[in-house]
């Protein structure tokens, strides 16, 4: 609730009437009180910025949009005439804003190539979800129904405390079990009745022994088994190897945990599981995680059942992929992807064929998520001008340079375009190296739909506070007024994205002001919709091939995946080991471990807010955690300086200990100082402390093409410098080494 003075907003406060509210949920999250401040902070960039001194060198004149637009949409022309308009790619992140006016963009241009970081984020549970029960489900975690709740490669505590993490806080003093599957002890794991500290990468092979625990202790829902599930056969013969003992040599979890584990969830007569990038991020064993835990659900008669997951339903409203009009891409626009016959089901291929099953049921799939370029592909274009020459870029709401795999790759590729432009709030590394930083319009300047990705009946939102200030722009309208001016006039009806929302909730009978008086559409999903009747009266199952959950997968085989769930194992457990990754040489005092990068910590986004004082002053430096033996073995304490080394490159950060596996080193993500100079070389010292120095965006899992930001081979060592962090320090919490217990 905003209160406006004078086309300000001088005071904000929680809307008990709104969603998503939650008294103690607003009392103690940080971020949203710091909106007031952040709406006008001197930071901000407010005018669009054209390049003038060399690429990155940080100096700039001020432009007017329709110098900005002109030239733009000229250089954009000129491009596409010269190598056709796949050469523009685009670049998106979180889900920051909506994507759809970019995406739209896009379409009508006659470009495939938006890049995302859905690969590893999203992409492999919904695609998984969708080829196994014919459309995504979501955990319903009710206490007193739900008996059991697996936490997988999730931890709500730092990347969720909403409402949500405060619900399995309540759900876990109740009756129901809980059950963290992490290799950190996180929040999630303290609260738990069962912390599995599984060997980083080596999901599939975990999921696997709980599968076969349950099978081989009659766990499984006969009758739903027998009336709903397709394969089970199949699936039993490839799970038979893997007892809970095979498992555990192989993931480093107690056998009789694996067994516990398994009665758990086998036996509840409700149980659910949430999943997160935790598993995400595993490279090419990721869609047999995913198909496992699916496969979990389903044996066990945990599917569109209350307390469980329910299948979501199809949205009223205008779903996302149509407002992305990607019916309507331009000509070529399929033939160009470079993700064809490269990542078989990340494709109009794969995409085409999903949709063919899931629209059976009306439900359409959202095409530019589950098509979109990978990284590395778009990267390699930019490169060698292979298959083709990518030479411009629209970056929307990302910080590429931080958040992509190996920064130096991305600066590089980046630094060689012929154009690119950067939609921002502030001047990042990423803008820095821009042609044009264009001024993006923030949380209170514009109205907001969220739609998660159009696959659900659920949005939240509500209207915007203020017109934007100075001459920031709603990114609605900015790819409007770029798309008129290259001729997508029939693209664009609505003249304001308040309009657009209004169109897209229009077939839900509400209006946009309607809307917003309670900021939340979400029609309780139906449970068992399988057993509703279908066109010929007779039940109308799972939207898939067989019409029946798919144990066995008739559709992969199609794209050169694999019927059942296998025992891939990545990284430094994996087979090939440490080599698969490429060597890493030791150094003195060093240690090889497996590297887990990015687990969430509050305060901070990915690479946002460093800019703010006090979340500087509450948590100064990024930091590397090891367990307490690990932290012995290596001789530091708390507070001493490391480095991090793996194939790609080198981070260093400072020692945090915490209870987690012995073999593994988690690393922040996103670190750098928004109060020094963003521009070359310095780069906002983006190179001190980045993990994604020490990733790679090379394209790994064959079907989807995941990367790989977990079960990483590396090396740490003390580090015998000094960190700038450890300059900020005198005026920090961060406890020192002498302080340490
Ligand atoms: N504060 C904060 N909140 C955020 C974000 C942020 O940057 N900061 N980012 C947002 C975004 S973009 C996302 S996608 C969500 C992500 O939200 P979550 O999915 O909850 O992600 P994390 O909190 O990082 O938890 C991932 C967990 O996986 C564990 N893990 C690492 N490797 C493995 C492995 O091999 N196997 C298993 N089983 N676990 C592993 C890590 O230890 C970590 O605890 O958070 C969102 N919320
Ligand atoms: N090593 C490693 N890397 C990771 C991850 C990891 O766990 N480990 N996680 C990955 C995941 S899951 C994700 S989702 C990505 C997140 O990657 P990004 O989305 O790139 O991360 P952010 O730092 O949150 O970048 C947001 C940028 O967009 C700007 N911004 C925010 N809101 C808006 C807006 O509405 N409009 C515009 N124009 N700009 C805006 C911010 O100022 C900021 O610079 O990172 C990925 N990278
Ligand atoms: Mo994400």
């Amino acid at each position: 609730m905003a209160t406006v003075e004078e086309g300000r907003v001088t005071r904000l406060r929680p809307d008990p009437a709104r969603y998503p509210y939650g008294a103690s949920v607003m009392a103690s999250c940080k971020r949203w009180p710091m909106n007031v401040g952040a709406l006008d902070a001197p930071d901000r960039v407010n005018y669009p910025l054209r390049r003038v001194g060399e690429r990155g060198s940080g100096r700039w004149e001020r432009v007017s949009w329709d110098e900005a637009l002109d030239d733009i949409a000229a250089r954009l022309s000129a491009l596409a005439e010269e190598h056709g308009p796949a050469t523009l790619a685009s670049a998106i992140g979180g889900p920051h804003c909506s994507f759809w006016p970019l995406h739209r963009f896009m379409s009508r241009f006659g470009s495939p190539n938006n890049m995302g970081i859905g690969q590893i984020c999203w992409n492999p549970r919904i695609w998984m979800d969708m080829v196994t029960f014919g459309w995504t489900v979501e955990a319903d975690i009710v206490p007193g129904l739900t008996e059991c709740l697996v936490l997988w490669g999730t931890n709500p505590a730092q990347s969720d405390n909403s409402a949500f993490w405060g619900h399995i806080q309540s759900y876990a003093a109740g009756e129901g079990s809980l059950v963290v599957i992490d290799p950190r002890k996180t929040e999630a794991a303290e609260i738990a009745d069962l912390w599995l500290p599984v060997r980083p990468g080596t999901d599939a092979v975990l999921a696997l022994g709980l599968l076969n625990a349950i099978i081989s202790e009659g766990l499984c829902d006969e009758s739903f088994v027998e009336a709903w599930c397709h394969g089970f056969d199949e699936l039993a013969r490839c799970v038979a190897p893997w007892t809970p003992e095979e498992a555990s040599r192989v993931c480093g979890v107690d056998a009789d945990d694996i067994r516990r584990a398994a009665r758990l969830f086998g036996s509840a007569r409700a149980a659910a599981l949430v999943s997160g990038r935790g598993i995400d991020q595993l490279g090419r064993a990721v869609p047999h995680v995913h198909r496992a835990i699916c496969c979990l659900r389903a044996i066990t008669g945990n599917v569109d059942v209350p307390g469980s997951c329910l299948l979501a339903e199809a949205p009223d409203f205008i779903s996302e992929q149509a407002m992305e009009q990607s019916d309507a891409m331009a000509p070529g626009c399929r033939t160009a992807s470079l993700n064809a016959g490269r990542t078989p089901l990340q494709s109009f291929e794969g995409y085409d064929a999903l949709r063919a099953l899931t629209e059976r049921h009306g439900r359409t799939p959202p095409m530019r998520y589950l098509t979109s370029a990978l990284p590395d592909y778009v990267l390699t274009a930019m490169e060698t001008g292979e298959p083709y020459p990518v030479r411009a870029l629209i970056v929307n709401a990302t910080n590429p340079l931080l958040t992509y795999g190996d920064s130096a790759r991305v600066r590089r590729a980046l630094a060689g375009l012929d154009l690119l432009v950067v939609l921002e709030y502030r001047m990042t590394p990423t803008a820095a190296l821009a042609d044009y930083v264009l001024p993006a319009a923030g949380a209170l300047e514009r109205p907001v739909l969220q739609v998660h990705g159009g696959v659900a009946n659920a949005a939240y939102g509500g209207p915007a506070a203020v017109a934007p200030l100075y001459e920031r722009k709603r990114d609605y309208d900015v790819f409007r007024d770029l798309g008129l001016r290259l001729g997508q006039e029939d693209a664009w009806p609505e003249e304001t994205l308040e309009e657009a929302f209004a169109a897209s909730l229009a077939p839900t009978g509400l209006s946009w002001d309607e809307f917003c008086a309670t900021g939340l559409y979400w029609p309780a999903p139906t449970p068992r919709k399988h057993e509703l009747p279908g066109a010929d009266g007779a039940p109308r199952g799972f939207a898939t091939t067989t019409g029946k959950i798919e144990l066995a997968s008739e559709f992969l085989p199609r794209f050169g995946g694999s019927r059942v769930p296998e025992p891939i194992v990545v990284g430094a457990s994996g087979p090939g080991g440490r080599a698969a990754f490429g060597e890493v040489a030791p150094r003195d005092g060093g240690l090889p471990l497996t590297l887990i990068t990015g687990a969430r910590r509050q305060p901070y986004n990915g690479s946002m807010y460093f800019e703010n004082p006090r979340f500087r002053k509450a948590c100064p430096a990024p930091q590397a955690t090891v367990s307490p033996a690990t932290a012995a073995v290596l001789g530091l304490g708390v507070g001493d300086p490391v480095e991090v080394r793996t194939a790609v490159g080198t981070a260093r950060f400072l020692l945090e200990v915490a209870p987690m596996r012995d073999d593994v080193v988690s690393v922040d993500y996103g670190w750098w100082r928004p109060e020094e100079d963003a521009s070359a070389p310095h780069f906002g010292a983006m190179d001190e402390s980045n993990a994604n120095h020490l990733t790679s965006c090379t394209a790994e899992e064959p079907l989807i093409g995941t990367w790989r930001y977990n079960a990483i081979p590396c090396h740490i060592a003390p580090f015998a410098g000094r960190l700038s962090w450890q300059d900020d320090r005198e005026d920090t919490t961060i406890p020192r080494k002498d302080e340490t217990a």
